[in-house]
């Protein structure tokens, strides 16, 4: 039995390794304050949560295989995964959302997750017809809440 359950393994790994089709896809938005609606900068955005405990005001992300980013200067933020899926179970995906500086930019924000469904995406490029799936983007526009 364990044979057989060991051989299934290297069988998915050949799979994967060598030529599952590819796709990109691309979640964005904009982040505000619930409160005013102005943008809210530096705001950690990501597929999984922040690791690491924030060291001098700049988060690491030193360990993350997952895209994740920061929102810029107004509010906007952009992630791309390229990748059979983010997740073999379902269309839904857990974004991580964390505000990392604390009272800077704005106050300090509450932290959250949302969920990112991919089956309300929009196909943004095309496929090639070959291993490259095409492009699927999902916009989702934020809205945090100061902590009190
Ligand atoms: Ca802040």
């Amino acid at each position: 039995m364990a044979a057989v359950l060991g051989l299934f393994g290297f069988q998915g790994c050949i799979r994967y390794e060598y030529g599952t089709p590819m796709t990109d896809f691309v979640l964005k938005g904009q982040i505000t304050n619930k409160a005013d609606k102005k943008p809210l900068k530096n705001i950690y955005v990501g597929f999984e949560p922040l690791r690491i405990v924030p060291e001098y005001g700049v988060p690491q992300t030193d360990y993350s295989y997952l895209p994740t980013t920061f929102t810029d200067e107004n509010g906007n933020y952009e992630l791309l995964y390229n990748g059979f899926s983010l997740d073999y179970t379902s269309d839904v995906d857990t974004i991580y959302v964390y505000d990392g500086d604390g009272e800077e930019n704005g106050g300090q924000f509450v932290a959250g997750t949302i969920a990112v469904d991919w089956s309300e995406s929009r196909k943004t490029k095309k496929s090639d017809n070959d291993w490259y799936q095409g492009e699927y983007t999902v916009t989702k526009n934020i809205e945090l809440e100061e902590e009190k």
